[in-house]
């Protein structure tokens, strides 16, 4: 979701394109000219396959902003060759998937969630090519590739809106939501969604140029349909799919979370599982992350972070409930500290008193049940920037080195965003260099949760709090992790209960730690060092 919506800068690339647009030709009605024409062409399924290993859905993911991650040929915005290039270092860093932020044709010229063409990638980006070339060297080291999938709405540049916007008679108006007169007792995020367009008024909640598909129309839904199926059949591995509690509108009051948007992302879910396999389906739907999950496959669990955040803090109440959230919420919720939006809170690193926290924070998440989500640059304590506000502080350009002409190894030219606040001390090149950096205890932790598949998959048992400290348990085919956590700035003896008898509780992290022993009840007391994390394993 785009939550602020904010007029982008025009910029001449996106000029030319709407004149060229405008003038290939085709469509009809109207009295303003020729109209312009998009792809509906029919995409039939057709699966290249996977060579992923199945577990490859449980994550953790990395979340990237393709335009801040790494500009390969110094115009000062990301691509996709310069993100191939940084794949070894997802690698290394123990991600099995990536999600991209839209990398679809946009007329934002910045986010991309106001898109221009299905099925195309934003010549910023690259090219098709440059598409498949990622796909095969990211699948080449055992991660997948999710793309962002915006089916709510289009951008008002789209053929299609250019088209419903003529005009009534237009054969395209029913694609679009459009009233003759302005319908009253709307209000949306603040504001009225209804925008005067040439004839009548569209339904845009969001922005203006951004303008909702009337999704009741089934062959709107049956076009997304085979927008989806273009991209699977080059091999991406499933999709983030956009604010799908806005999806169906039935009224003033009745614009959320409607039964419709089930109903559409379930019958997704059937297609995609029905003709490839082994992909990966997570939605945005914040008001509504325990409902939409069962619809989806997956769904990010909004609120959660908060607790994660406030846990590590050392919160009480907040650890209270990190240990009971996974008793009722399924295991297939996607987990994270913070996103590209403001509205879901600042970057982590903002949101901490100091790096201790930060690590506790990323340890809870990444050892609970759920896909974790990193968001880029949370791995090496990215803050956002110092001068900016809203979204595009969060979205800055990723900090890989303190220095490269100033870009902070982002780009050879000039960067399209002010660099993070602390890219002279948070940045990959010095983390990698120290031993004890955030960026390394992230790919301890990570490593640690991939080598025991009762972390990976496990079942999620005998969560407790006691005051500042959280203690849970995660069980898959008679293995028994044991997870033990401090966030208090003092020593503290964490208990674990309901294991087997006398099990043998062997030390699993950190490193340095020795093993230990439950009692002929299945109890073990354990001290855990202040802001600390403690993993034992059994059954093997
Ligand atoms: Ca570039
Ligand atoms: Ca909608």
């Amino acid at each position: 979701m785009t939550s602020t919506p904010q007029l982008p800068r025009r910029r001449w690339a996106a000029l030319a394109i709407a004149l060229l647009l405008a003038g290939c030709g085709g469509g009809g009605g109207g009295g303003g000219g020729p109209l312009p024409t998009f792809d509906t062409s029919a995409v039939a399924a057709s699966d290249p396959g996977s060579t992923l290993p199945a577990d490859w859905r449980k994550g953790p993911f990395a979340e990237i902003f393709v335009r801040a991650y790494q500009d390969s040929d110094g115009d000062g915005i990301g691509d996709l060759k310069g993100l191939i290039d940084r794949l070894d270092y997802l690698k290394e860093l123990g991600v099995t998937g990536i999600w991209l932020m839209p990398i679809t044709r946009s007329q934002d010229s910045d986010h991309g969630y106001a898109v221009t063409d299905y099925r195309a990638v934003d010549p910023d980006y690259g090219s098709l090519a440059d598409l498949d070339t990622l796909l095969h060297e990211a699948h080449a080291r055992g991660i997948g590739v999710v793309i962002d999938y915006v089916m709510n709405h289009s951008a008002a540049r789209h053929p299609a809106f250019v088209n419903a916007n003529d005009g009534s008679g237009n054969a395209y108006r029913d694609w679009y939501v459009f009233s003759a007169t302005r319908p009253s007792g709307w209000s949306i995020y603040g504001g009225d969604p209804w925008r005067a367009g040439k004839e009548g008024v569209y339904f845009a909640p969001f922005w203006d140029q951004m303008p909702d598909f009337n999704l009741k129309n089934a062959a709107v839904v049956a076009w997304h349909h085979d927008n989806l199926r273009f991209w699977l059949n080059r091999g991406v591995d499933g999709f983030r799919f956009d604010a799908v509690g806005n999806l169906v509108e039935n009224g003033p009051n009745a614009w959320e979370n409607q039964p419709e948007n089930f109903t559409l992302m379930g019958s997704i879910r059937q297609m995609v599982n029905g003709s490839y396999a082994n992909r990966f389906l997570v939605c945005e739907g914040p008001s509504a992350p325990l409902q939409f999950a069962p619809a989806c496959g997956s769904a990010f669990a909004f609120g959660h972070q908060y607790r994660l955040v406030s846990a590590a803090r050392g919160d009480a109440a907040a650890i209270r409930d990190v240990a009971e959230y996974f008793n009722s919420a399924p295991s297939s919720m996607s987990t994270m500290l913070s996103n590209h939006d403001s509205f879901a809170g600042q970057r982590a690193m903002d949101q901490f008193a100091n790096e201790a926290q930060s690590r506790l924070a990323a340890a809870t998440y990444l050892l609970q049940p759920g896909t974790p989500f990193i968001y880029y640059g949370e791995e090496i304590g990215m803050r956002g920037a110092a001068n900016l506000t809203g979204d595009p502080k969060l979205r800055t350009p990723m900090s890989w080195t303190s220095t490269n002409t100033g870009a902070g190894g982002f780009t050879t030219g000039t960067p399209f965003r002010a660099l993070s606040a602390n890219v002279a001390s948070n940045n990959v090149q010095a983390q990698q260099a120290n031993a004890n950096s955030l960026l390394n205890w992230y790919k301890a932790v990570i490593a640690v949760r991939q080598a025991h598949p009762a972390l990976r998959r496990g079942s999620h048992v005998s969560a407790t709090a006691s005051g500042s400290t959280l203690s849970f348990q995660r069980e898959d085919g008679g293995q028994r992790a044991v997870v033990m956590i401090n966030y208090g700035t003092g020593p503290a003896t964490v208990r674990a209960t309901g294991l087997p008898a006398d099990a043998v509780l062997a030390n699993a992290f950190p490193p340095s730690g020795t093993g230990t022993v439950a009692d002929a009840s299945g109890s073990v007391d354990v001290s855990v060092a202040a802001q600390s994390v403690r993993v034992f394993v059994t059954g093997h």
